[in-house]
């Protein structure tokens, strides 16, 4: 990965190489951590935008709450110091990387008193899902691994134990050839993937799955709004796998993915093969927005300078 200079760690900022916990931190050991993934984007004016910044840092704020962590910040705070790690780092734009976690003390599965820490890091960070998969989109496979139920884990918080499913699923995708996994929920429904949300279009009409079983996307939330303002029709609906295997598009949403289109799932062509005009029309859209482009949506943009 790319590396910068300074990561933000319980309010100061600290060398790459010195931001390092004891091998005895909770979190490591039980998974009991949360974070956020946000983009920021370069605009042609020279200035940056943070997308959706106060969206993410309460999103954070949220899953401490779920988790049941006592989070020493508030959603302003955490947005004051994603801003300072960019500015610090001279990073025109990036993937920024709130952390909290439990820290050392007792073992043992219940957190106790032990420490709440708090990490920031940014680093600059290109298509997820490779750099053709934008245009072209990508292949994936439904996973033998189902979402976890809803009264498992808690799906609305971005926390870290939440994600052993989705690695268990993606390297077994990644080690069938595709790019990406599909996860149904527990009763066979179409959730989301490893790190996306799912969305497909059908004679111009767009769904995505409800809020059941996934994470509450921010990107989703956005899409859903632009395609709506566009004129789209869009309904969040539960929808089965053959309902995609005919679908006329397929794409998926996330900060790291952006918007992604699917060309192929469990080797069944979706439309023509490649990304389809909905989808080329929200992202086209999409992009505009997150780089500053389109003054109707400024309000979900935070600027900054260095
Ligand atoms: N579902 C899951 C399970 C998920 O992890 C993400 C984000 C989403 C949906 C989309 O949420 P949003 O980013 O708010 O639109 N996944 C993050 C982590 C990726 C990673 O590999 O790390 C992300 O996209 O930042």
């Amino acid at each position: 990965m790319q590396t910068t200079e300074f990561i933000w760690f319980d309010g100061k900022l600290v060398p790459w190489d010195s931001a390092k916990v004891h091998v005895l931190t909770h979190s490591l050991h039980y998974g009991s951590a949360i974070f956020e993934g946000i983009r920021a984007y370069a605009c042609a004016d020279g200035g940056s935008e943070v997308f959706r910044l106060p969206d993410h840092c309460k999103r954070m704020v949220n899953s401490a709450k779920i988790i049941r962590m006592e989070l020493p910040y508030t959603a302003e705070e955490l947005e004051k110091a994603c801003i300072e790690t960019m500015v610090a780092n001279k990073l025109p734009e990036g993937y920024i990387r709130p952390l909290s976690f439990v820290g050392y003390g007792e073992m043992g599965v219940y957190p106790g008193n032990n420490p709440v820490q708090t990490i920031i890091a940014a680093w600059p960070w290109g298509a997820y899902l490779g750099p053709e998969a934008l245009e072209k989109g990508i292949a994936i496979k439904t996973s033998t691994f189902a979402r976890s139920p809803v009264n498992s884990s808690m799906s609305k918080a971005k926390a870290a134990g939440n994600y052993i499913n989705s690695i268990l699923a993606k390297i077994e995708a990644k080690e069938d050839g595709y790019d990406e996994a599909l996860m149904l929920d527990t009763a066979g429904f179409v959730s989301e993937a490893t790190g996306e949300n799912i969305f497909i279009v059908r004679d111009n009409i767009i769904k995505t799955t409800p809020l059941t079983s996934i994470l509450g996307g921010i990107t989703r939330d956005s899409i859903i709004t632009l395609a709506r303002n566009l004129g789209y029709e869009v309904q969040e609906q539960q929808f089965t796998r053959d309902e995609l295997y005919t679908a006329d598009e397929a794409f998926f949403t996330g900060t790291a993915a952006e918007l992604t289109p699917i060309r192929e799932v469990d080797h069944r062509v979706i439309g023509a093969g490649h990304r389809g005009p909905v989808t080329k029309h929200l992202q086209e859209e999409f992009f505009a927005i997150v780089k500053g482009e389109n003054p109707k949506y400024s309000f979900w943009l935070t600027r900054y300078k260095f």
